[in-house]
């Protein structure tokens, strides 16, 4: 097993101390911060599966949830970009009703590392402070998470939301999240869908750095 395995697997194991070790260890043999966030993915992948197979139990996924949390807190620093100019502004945020935040984070940090000012709504986020966020910020992203089903409901409203209020022709909006495809992206009248953080920069960029 290379390091990076080792990271995925302890991660699975709900090896606390151990996957916290092994990614300092990782960072100090200069492996790619961005590659180590990649096993930890991984990992959660793994613990998802667990979880599915009835192996894994809630309280597990709130302790896969707390180790992640640590390493985000060890890898955001390296991740960020410093003092770069400001590509453009992102809204983004987990839909109303659904709390998982260890996805949005990830994507936030991407975006952030790429350059873009991110306004980070949290989770749980009503729909009209979404629409209060972009008309305050002039944002013309906004980016929705959301790991529920339960989660394509309040996309749409919250899409619907934002037409109400005149914004729709200016605002570039993708969802993505676990079970987020192209269905549920035609079906909450979404402009585009992502399953990685990159797929979120990605398009963040087409949007708002123009082309040469
Ligand atoms: C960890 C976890 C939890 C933790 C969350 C901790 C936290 N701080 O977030 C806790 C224990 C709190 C939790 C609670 C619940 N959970 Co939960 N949870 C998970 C688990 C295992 C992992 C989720 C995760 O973090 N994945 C890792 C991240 C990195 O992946 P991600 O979020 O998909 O994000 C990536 C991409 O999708 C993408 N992305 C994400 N957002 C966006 C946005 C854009 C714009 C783009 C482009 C890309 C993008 O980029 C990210 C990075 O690659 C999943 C299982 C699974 N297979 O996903 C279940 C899962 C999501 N949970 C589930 C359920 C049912 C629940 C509970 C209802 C359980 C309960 N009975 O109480 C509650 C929900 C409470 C609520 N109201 O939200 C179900 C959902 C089923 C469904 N279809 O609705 C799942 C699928 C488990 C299962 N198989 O049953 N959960």
């Amino acid at each position: 097993m290379n390091g990076l395995e080792e990271i995925t697997s302890a991660l699975a194991d709900l090896e606390e101390e151990q996957t916290l070790q092994l990614v300092r260890k990782a960072i100090e043999e200069g492996i790619p911060p961005g590659n180590i966030l990649g096993a930890c993915q991984n990992g959660m992948a793994e613990i998802g599966s667990r979880f599915e197979s009835g192996d894994y139990f809630v309280s597990d996924l709130i302790m896969s949830g707390e180790i992640f949390k640590q390493v985000g807190a060890i890898l955001d620093p390296l991740l960020e970009s410093g003092g770069m100019e400001k590509l453009g502004k992102v809204v983004f945020g987990t839909v109303h009703g659904d709390i998982h935040d260890i996805g949005k984070d990830i994507v936030v940090n991407m975006l952030k590392s790429a350059g873009f000012e991110v306004i980070d709504l949290g989770v749980d986020v009503p729909v009209a402070k979404f629409v209060s966020a972009l008309q305050e910020s002039g944002a013309t992203v906004l980016g929705m998470s959301g790991l529920l089903t339960l989660a394509f409901d309040a996309m749409k409203e919250t899409i619907n939301a934002v037409t109400a209020a005149g914004l729709r022709d200016k605002v570039h909006i993708m969802i993505g999240g676990g079970p987020v495809d192209g269905n549920v992206c035609k079906a909450v009248g979404a402009d585009q869908w992502g399953n990685d953080a990159q797929q979120a920069v990605k398009l963040a960029k087409q949007w708002l750095v123009p082309a040469c």
